[in-house]
């Protein structure tokens, strides 16, 4: 994507930020208006059914109850409309009948992942049902197909495993769309939706630096009798054998032919490998386990095209860059632990090495910290989200993540946890008042946006809170990195310590006497000073941050992130002119939690721009800068997945493929390799892997 001037960026960044404060008013305004009904009619049970037109006739605290809704009204599709209403609003919703409303087609993500859904009545003259509009509807046990439908989507009933019943008025639709019903229990329907035929090219994401395709006799994956290994590969020993099994159905190795894993100390790079197949089997060495974990990821992809027979073939290859992660927000909605590690596994396949996890924010407190149950005791549930009025209760405790640390490293992949300060911490200062300026009581946020709650500079127990959280969480993270927030300290920044007395006297005994407006950024300093001291002198941690261009000296060696729309460059100058490394998620390249098109999931939002498949695939990690630059500053590549408009599990997928196999490619092939219509080509054939496994995968584009 074309960069737009300063200029246009600032109004882009003003349209955005006014976008944000629009929307948060309008919420707090429905958030008042209903809690002010609902105190009017005191002891008042939400109804369980209702028949109205539409779902606007509806009071919104009842949407967060009904178990069975009737719409009779032409129903809208588009926007805020009563399907996004429906599926968002009235998440625990188990019937849904729509037999007497008026609606064409029921568009595309309607009931995406609705978990509770179990019947619909589709509308009487509906002529199409959209892609993935029923994914992941675990639950949903029975749907009748009215004759009018002429098309049923890609996807449509992908994941729907407890679906036994599909029933077609008329004579199945001729158009039904790959995967329509993969994973549906009902065997005739196998022959009607195409599962996506296996391809006959090899399809390799992220594409490495060398291929060579050898001449000669194939290999007959039934011809593998053995996996060679040594002790220090057990771990990759036992991937070679799952995936034989997964891809090639072998259970039982008995050919002549041999899976060779190696280490080899003269591959340069620890995540270099290369790969060998010919007739005799497969040879994959790596200079680290990590680099032969990478050489079989290959290795699987070229399985997903040719699971019996595969040609010749050479790659050497090594990433472009060193981390290359997606960051997940539990805060904001829940992410189950069990998902956490399913979502690992997916983004191993893309070579992706590091999963950060965003534990603290605003609207809850997910990690447990033995010294002080308050946090989760009172700050662990969120209780509802601008206009989705129901809770988001869960968190993870010190065993759970000491288990997913353990179990992500068999994939190679590093778990960095996240702490925010000093903004985006009123879940704790609900839990610790003490933690604020003026121990104000504040509730957990039930809003998007920023907060001008902060932690406290001036105080001790600051400190004393933030060192034992670090301490505790060291025992449980071994990575080498800690993630400390530093974004979006209020509006405007770190206004909230502009007049409070600990404040004013911790900058006059710190000698800050500036009158520039950078008198706040400087007791950040010193508060980010203490915090790196104990993590860097104590703990041995290297600190990574958010970068906001107000805050101007970075510590040698920290870590910062270039996220803000347009000031990637602000932010490499200041990496470089500090000595310091930079992780690039530009907003316009690399957040994902904005839509993919006009129109795709989430529909209703704060204002969000899109962030195209095209622009996620143009992001260039060394951004036009030098040699030295990408040798001395550059550490990766970061695709964020902010929670505030995700609210189920599948959707956090939704929202990371394709988009993070582009980026997963950006951080980890040459440039000389890449190439968006090969990309694409290649994506077509992952993408109908995804989807046969039953992920779900934005076709948005
Ligand atoms: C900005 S990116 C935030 C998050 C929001 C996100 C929504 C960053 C460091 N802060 O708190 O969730 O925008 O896109």
């Amino acid at each position: 994507m074309m960069l737009s001037s300063c200029c246009d960026m600032k109004i882009q960044l003003y349209y955005l930020l006014m976008n944000r404060m629009l929307f948060a008013a309008l919420v707090c305004w429905g958030a008042l208006t209903s809690a002010f009904s609902m105190s009017r009619t005191e002891g008042y049970t939400p109804p369980a059914e209702v028949v109205v037109p539409n779902m606007k006739d509806l009071r919104p605290e009842d949407k967060p109850y009904l178990k069975s809704i009737t719409l009779t009204g032409h129903l809208t599709t588009t926007g805020n409309s009563d399907f996004r209403q429906l599926r968002d609003l009235s998440f625990q919703v188990e019937r849904v009948d729509l037999r007497r409303a008026v609606c064409s087609a029921i568009p595309d993500n309607a009931f995406h992942s609705r978990p509770y859904l179990r019947s619909v009545i589709l509308p009487q003259g509906v002529t199409k049902i959209g892609s993935q509009a029923f994914f992941g509807c675990r639950r949903l046990e029975r749907i009748v197909i009215p004759t009018s439908v002429e098309e049923i989507g890609e996807g449509a009933f992908n994941g729907c495993t407890l679906l036994r019943e599909v029933v077609f008025e008329g004579a199945p639709p001729r158009k039904i769309g790959k995967f329509a019903f993969n994973g549906v229990p009902v065997s005739s329907l196998e022959s009607l939706s195409d599962n996506g035929l296996l391809a006959d090219e090899a399809a390799i994401i992220p594409i490495p630096a060398v291929v060579e395709h050898g001449k000669g006799s194939p290999l007959l994956t039934t011809a593998i009798g053995r996996i060679v290994a040594a002790p220090a590969l057990h771990n990759e020993a036992a991937h070679a054998r799952r995936i034989l099994k997964e891809r090639a159905g072998l259970e039982l190795l008995k050919g002549r032919a041999e899976i060779r894993l190696e280490l080899d100390t003269t591959l340069r790079g620890d995540e270099a490998y290369t790969l060998n197949v010919d007739r005799r089997g497969v040879c994959i060495k790596g200079r680290t386990a990590a680099g032969v974990f990478y050489g079989l990821m290959t290795f699987e992809q070229l399985l997903v095209s040719h699971p019996r027979r595969l040609q010749p073939i050479y790659v050497a290859d090594a990433p472009r860059t060193k981390i290359r992660e997606f960051m997940v927000d539990p805060c904001r909605t829940f992410i189950p632990f069990e998902e956490l590690k399913r979502f690992v596994v997916e983004m191993a396949r893309y070579k992706m090495n590091a999963l950060h996890l965003h534990l603290v924010d605003d609207q809850a407190w997910r990690i447990e910290i033995k010294k002080y149950p308050r946090l989760l005791a009172l700050s662990s549930t969120r209780p509802s989200m601008d206009d989705m009025l129901y809770s988001s209760p869960g968190f993870y405790t010190q065993d759970e993540m000491k288990e997913l640390v353990a179990f992500a490293a068999k994939y190679h992949v590093m778990v960095i946890p996240e702490i925010e300060m000093p903004g985006h911490e009123v879940a704790a200062i609900h839990a610790y008042p003490q933690l604020t300026p003026g121990a104000k009581r504040v509730p957990v946020r039930t809003t998007c946006g920023v907060s001008n709650e902060l932690l406290n500079p001036a105080s001790e127990f600051t400190y004393e809170f933030l060192f034992n959280v670090f301490d505790e969480l060291a025992e449980v993270f071994p990575a080498p990195y800690v993630h400390l927030g530093g974004d979006e300290a209020g509006i405007p920044p770190l206004d909230c310590w502009t007049n409070d007395s600990s404040c004013v006297a911790l900058k006059k005994r710190l000698g800050i006497k500036t009158e520039d407006g950078s008198e706040n950024w400087r007791l950040q300093k010193y508060m980010f000073d203490r915090v790196i001291a104990h993590l860097r002198d104590k703990l041995g941690k290297t600190p990574m941050f958010w970068y906001e261009t107000d805050f101007k000296e970075i510590q040698p060696g920290c870590v910062v992130f270039a996220w803000r729309h347009g000031l990637t460059n602000a932010a490499i100058d200041a990496a470089i002119r500090n000595k310091a490394k930079i992780m690039l998620c530009p907003g316009e390249h690399c957040y994902l939690d904005y839509p993919m098109q006009r129109g795709d999931m989430p529909e209703v939002n704060w204002g969000m721009p899109v962030t195209t498949l095209k622009a996620s695939y143009d992001l260039e990690p060394s951004w036009g800068r030098d040699a030295d630059f990408e040798q001395n500053n550059l550490y990766g590549v970061a695709g964020t997945l902010w929670s505030e408009c995700i609210n189920t599990p599948e959707r956090i997928y939704y929202q990371a493929y394709p988009r993070g196999l582009a980026l997963a490619e950006a951080g980890w092939s040459l440039r000389t390799r890449r190439n968006y219509d090969d990309f694409l080509r290649r994506l077509k054939i992952i993408q109908n892997d995804m989807m046969r496994r039953g992920i779900s995968v934005s076709l948005q584009y």
